[in-house]
């Protein structure tokens, strides 16, 4: 499977060409609406208030409501792209934003609201994957959620209340204890008023994914998450189950031991030497603090020349806010390539020499 996104977030729209895909599959471009809502800007007070209609268009790939096998390619159309600050976005470079490296690189500036490196790029990201997670949930049972882990300096705090997954989908944050979510709000206006940005930590978990999903040394379900979730604008870091935490551990720890019903724990993630152990999926990812703030800081203009920079307009004073449905998207896209190439080489599941039963877990956080 092979996605590739085009587009700028002040062009006229942004798009992605899905190929590999099997024939068959049936999908219509109401189905994209709920995840892309779920991503959208302007859900919450918290979140950038530019409303796009992110509506889908399928241009090629889709006969009669089905997938052909060809290409598909995905269109949504810019509708509340604003440019008043163009000129003086043009000629400075904020502190932590990309436009300074891609300045660097192809020596002109496209000021078009950040242009490839706008959180906007992550929409067809999410309308590719809404594809992924239909294919898989049809054809192997296999789920992809995800929630926030951390806000800022804020974790789940289970002295508030149990994690519950039904409670990821009722608040805007995607936050798994619902009582703690007011404290969230309150974390957020003072952040807002504030003119600052903070980081954030997303956690997704794949249920249902069979063993025998990765490639053993290049091509690992590990390196290809780690390299998926890294393409997502403002990620910093990307850990697999315990990720650095397994560096103060014990190896008698550590280790998932193994009885007839299944692991007895998920230190691993589901995946050991590359290759899916059939426990739930777990990967978590890092996300930076937005660049764009209204505090001044120093940077440099075009000229080289010292400049205080003031960035003001519709941004988020955190973009993990509305990672979720991203990391989710990225997820579903390795394990649908990551299917299909076990498909290729090793027949379908089941289909090579027999296995220990699946294993049963309990739910990973
Ligand atoms: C973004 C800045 C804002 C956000 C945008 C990401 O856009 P604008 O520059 O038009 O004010 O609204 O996010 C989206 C439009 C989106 O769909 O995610 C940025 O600087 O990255």
């Amino acid at each position: 499977l092979r996605v590739t996104t085009f587009g700028e977030s002040h062009g006229p729209a942004i798009g992605c060409v899905i190929d590999g895909c099997p024939p068959g599959l049936a999908i219509s471009e109401d189905e994209f609406a709920q995840d892309l809502e779920r991503r959208a800007t302007g859900r919450s007070r918290h979140t950038s208030q530019r409303h796009e209609t992110d509506a889908v268009e399928i241009l090629s790939g889709v006969y009669e409501g089905c997938t052909t096998g060809t290409p598909i390619a995905l269109l949504i159309r810019n509708t509340d792209a604003r440019s008043k600050d163009y000129n003086k976005i043009a000629a400075q470079f904020r502190p932590a934003h990309a436009d300074y490296t891609y300045w660097q690189k192809y020596g002109h500036r496209d000021p078009r609201g950040g242009g490839r490196s706008s959180a906007r790029e992550t929409t067809m990201r999410v309308a590719a994957a809404v594809i992924a997670k239909k294919w898989l949930a049809e054809r192997y049972g296999v789920t992809v959620r995800g929630h926030l882990s951390q806000l800022g300096e804020l974790r789940p705090d289970e002295h508030l209340g149990a994690f519950d997954w039904n409670a990821v989908e009722g608040n805007p944050f995607f936050w798994p204890i619902e009582a703690q979510v007011p404290a969230l709000e309150t974390y957020m206006d003072a952040l807002r008023k504030s003119g600052d940005s903070v980081g954030a930590r997303v956690t997704v978990v794949a249920d249902g994914v069979p063993p025998g999903w990765g490639e053993p040394i290049y091509g690992k379900l590990d390196g290809d998450l780690a390299a998926a979730m890294m393409s997502i604008n403002a990620v910093k870091g990307v850990e697999i189950g315990d990720g650095f935490a397994s560096v103060a551990q014990k190896g008698s720890f550590h280790r998932d031991e193994m009885t007839r019903d299944g692991f007895l724990s998920n230190h691993a993630g589901g995946i050991l030497g590359g290759i899916s152990s059939g426990q739930q999926v777990v990967c978590s990812v890092a996300f930076k603090p937005t660049s764009s703030l209204r505090l001044p800081g120093r940077g440099l203009n075009v000229l080289g020349e010292e400049v205080e920079v003031v960035t003001t307009g519709r941004h988020d004073p955190c973009v993990g806010i509305r990672a979720t449905p991203i990391c989710e998207a990225m997820m579903a896209l390795v394990l649908m390539d990551q299917a299909l190439r076990h498909r290729a080489q090793c027949g379908d599941v089941g289909e090579v020499s027999p296995r220990i039963p699946a294993t049963t877990d309990k739910d990973a956080k």
